[in-house]
């Protein structure tokens, strides 16, 4: 049995319905802090700071694999740094621990490439490098990923991790991070509305599309333990792009699609990001490869937004 924590984030929704795809709705038991009437299926509320909760929901379900997947994103962790780091770490602590008390078998944990920081080359950036990002958000990950290989090497607890780049989805708005405004600014499109960008024209960062990111995800997850080098995080790529980049690509489909630049505090930590990484590691140990480009992205984009917003309309 599968357990999701963080069912209703960006990642979460769609991830649960691709486990219940691959492995059967009765297999996976959704979770959040608390229920949606959009969330069907087996579903618990669990607020991962209480090791109890998250240990019986465990114990109810004979849970043998866990997807943790709350946390707060880069720019909302900026302005609720104590109460970021509590979540960001003590919720993936209970897991482990949960997970090494009842013999769990398997746990994902996502990882950013917000680890990296100024000691971290920009262009396509090594899986080993040195990690010493700037941001809340990134040393809660980079806290995580060293925690995740401490209970991989001291109790064989089977964790896996990915440092995923910016998602870009549509089944929901992102929440918080700094590469939300990949996400935003397609919704701007389709509702031809002028979009005011947070970030610099060209500030490129290393985005994946929301197909890539579950693929990837589950290939990592379906890999054989003996195929896992890498017990803090694999580096995994989609594409990089700046806004000027996605703006032109939209214009091509909505040719009077408008940007303005107004760069903000998120601006500040893009710049410490990497421009493009270097997932040659998750090629070789366990066969990964994005397939997604930004005119693939921005075709799908606009056609599901389009019809998203056909039907609340
Ligand atoms: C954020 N979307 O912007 C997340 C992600 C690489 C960025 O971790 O915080």
């Amino acid at each position: 049995m599968i357990l999701v924590i963080g069912a209703n984030g960006q990642l979460g929704t769609v991830l649960t319905q691709a486990l219940r795809g691959s492995y059967g709705a009765d297999k996976v038991v959704a979770s959040d802090i608390m229920k949606r009437e959009s969330n069907t299926g087996l579903f618990e509320v669990i607020d991962a700071t209480n090791f109890k909760r998250i240990e019986e929901v465990v114990k109810q379900y004979k849970v043998t694999e866990i997807y943790h997947l709350a946390a707060i994103l880069s720019a909302n962790a900026e302005s609720n740094r104590i109460r970021s780091w509590e979540i960001n770490t003590k919720t993936l602590l209970n897991v482990l621990e949960v997970s090494r008390l009842n013999k769990v078998e398997k746990v994902f944990y996502p990882s950013s490439i917000a680890v990296f920081g100024k000691n971290a080359p920009r262009i396509k950036t090594p899986n080993n490098v040195s990690l010493n990002p700037e941001t809340v958000y990134g040393i809660s990950k980079v806290d995580g990923e060293n925690w995740g290989q401490y209970y991989y090497n001291k109790y064989d607890l089977d964790v896996r991790s990915i440092r995923y780049p910016g998602v870009i989805s549509y089944q929901s708005l992102p929440g918080g991070g700094t590469t939300d405004y990949a996400v935003d600014i397609y919704h701007k499109a389709v509702l031809n509305e002028k979009y005011s960008c947070y970030l610099t024209k060209d500030t490129t960062l290393p985005m994946i599309f929301i197909d890539d990111v579950i693929r990837a995800t589950l290939q990592l997850m379906e890999a054989s333990k003996e195929q896992i080098n890498i017990r803090t995080s694999y580096n995994v790529s989609g594409l990089s792009f700046s806004p000027e980049e996605v703006a032109k690509e939209i214009r091509k489909r909505i040719s009077n699609f408008e940007i303005e630049y107004i760069p903000d505090f998120r601006q500040e930590i893009a710049a410490n990001w990497p421009v493009s990484i270097d997932d040659s590691c998750a090629y070789n140990d366990w066969g990964w490869q994005s397939e997604y480009n930004l005119s693939d992205i921005t075709k799908v984009m606009l056609s599901k937004l389009r019809n998203q917003y056909k039907t609340l309309i």
